[in-house]
């Protein structure tokens, strides 16, 4: 992509209204466009972002055999009445009447709906077990919604659903979301940390929530410094065999957050012991058979036996990620993507855009990274050095391959690294070699 066409609507100064960093480079970046309160566009940059981590989190769903479906965002009243939600639900839901005046809301998550679909058509044991998930927006009118895209009202979340014959079974299910959650968001070059959590308005009585350290953080986190360098993505997992040994090694270790924090338990951890800020990117939860005995999900077992199907839900924030993601991994000069979610794998410059010798080697760097496959944005325009320099360092993207009339009289162009802010000479050949590889 050359930047001269891009929709790139960068800010050059720092908007006032974002309070932490990742709101604001987001806005600066030209990633998102606030529409209203907790609601935003996402415009090009940002938009490739969130579908880069929507494409991890598909992958690891699909690894396991959860099957995707697509449920709409508009649900009708009467299904959450059913399940007693629909006047529990409270303010948080968003409320409308269509025009033949039926009570209608804008989803705020799907147990009930997911329920239903299922109930519609099981019949017996062997339509057991079953993983379905969708990732859909979802509205929840929050009293404050603040930190951009972190705590919207209009949000992206991957709801996956469960169902199962027995208890057994349904915790096998549990556990293989829980060990699919950490090769997810390490994927994305993040640390998660699996943490027992109060289920809220979903319900049940297994829960975890995951969350990844930051400074910004919205809770307190406190946990044994093991969590820090546990490494999952390349850990070949036989996901159809017992899975307990794997959560029981993460859940028998102290790691606790806000009001569920244990003094005593973090004073015997002496040095192990890491306290940080957290953010919260993920929540499992097992409730048993609350949705799918009041919407009707039974089937019969091996005996011909009629039993209520065990169910769980699994959230991820994929909207909420992106700036979890830039929180985690920014620093003064702008956001530093992690490969697996960089909007482009490198940010071409062509510092003399004037200069015929200087722009027929950089259209041709371009064209061959393009003919190669490589993500690249291709900074083509007429603008001071010093503007590509900081807007390129500002959209975090991993490689700059920097190309000026100086460097193309020796034959080299500059490649840098944003993480580490390294930078070599190298001919034009080895750098499309390391760029290409
Ligand atoms: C689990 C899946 C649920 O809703 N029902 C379906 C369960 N869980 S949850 O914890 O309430 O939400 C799951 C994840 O969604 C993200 N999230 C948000 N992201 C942005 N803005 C919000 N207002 C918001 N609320 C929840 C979180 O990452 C959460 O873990």
């Amino acid at each position: 992509m050359r930047l001269s066409q891009y929709f790139l609507p960068t800010l050059k100064e720092t908007p006032a209204e974002a309070e932490i960093v990742s709101h604001r480079l987001m806005l600066r970046a030209g990633m998102i466009r606030q529409s209203s309160a907790g609601i935003y566009s996402w415009l090009p940059l940002g938009f490739r972002v969130l579908k880069n981590i929507e494409r991890i989190v598909r992958e690891e769903q699909n690894a396991i055999g959860c099957q995707e479906v697509l449920m709409p965002t508009i649900q009708p009243a009467d299904l959450w009445r059913q399940s007693g939600r629909y006047d529990d639900y409270g303010p948080e839901m968003l409320r409308i009447r269509d025009r033949r005046d039926r009570d209608m809301l804008y989803g705020p998550t799907n147990e009930e709906q997911i329920t239903e679909i299922f109930a519609a058509s099981a019949r017996s044991y062997r339509d057991l077990p079953k993983l379905l998930y969708h990732i859909q927006w979802k509205f929840r009118d929050e009293i404050r919604p603040r930190f951009g895209v972190m705590r919207g009202r209009e949000f992206l979340m991957k709801d996956a659903y469960s169902f199962d014959l027995d208890a057994a079974a349904a915790r096998h299910s549990y556990n293989k979301m829980f060990v699919s959650y950490l090769r997810t968001f390490e994927r994305m070059g993040l640390t998660a940390i699996p943490m027992a959590a109060d289920t809220g308005p979903i319900g049940g009585d297994l829960s975890h929530e995951f969350l990844i350290l930051a400074d910004t953080g919205e809770s307190e986190i406190a946990c044994h410094r093991d969590f820090l360098d546990k490494r999952w993505a390349n850990r070949d997992i036989d996901f159809d065999t017992d899975l307990q040994p794997i959560v029981d090694e993460f859940t028998r270790q102290y790691a606790a957050t806000d009001e569920k924090r244990d003094p005593a338990k973090e004073q015997a951890l002496g040095d192990q012991l890491v306290t940080a800020r957290g953010i919260e990117v993920g929540h499992i939860f097992y409730f048993g058979t609350k949705y799918s005995e009041k919407l009707g999900a039974i089937v019969a077992d091996r005996d011909g036996k009629e039993v209520t199907v065990e169910m769980g839900s699994y959230g991820i924030g994929v909207s909420r990620l992106v700036g979890a993601i830039i929180e985690a991994s920014h620093d003064n000069a702008g956001i530093v993507w992690p490969e697996a979610v960089a909007p482009f794998h490198v940010g071409l410059i062509n510092l003399k855009a004037g200069d015929t010798a200087t722009t027929s080697a950089s259209d041709d760097l371009y064209a061959k990274l393009a003919a190669a496959g490589v993500a690249v944005l291709y900074d083509d325009r007429e603008e001071r050095a010093g503007q590509k320099f900081a807007e390129m360092d500002l959209i975090g993207l991993p490689w700059q391959l920097i190309v000026g009339p100086r460097g193309l009289e020796k034959g080299v162009v500059e490649l840098k690294n944003r993480a580490s802010g390294a930078r070599e000479d190298v001919s034009v050949d080895s750098a499309l070699a390391r760029l290409v590889g």
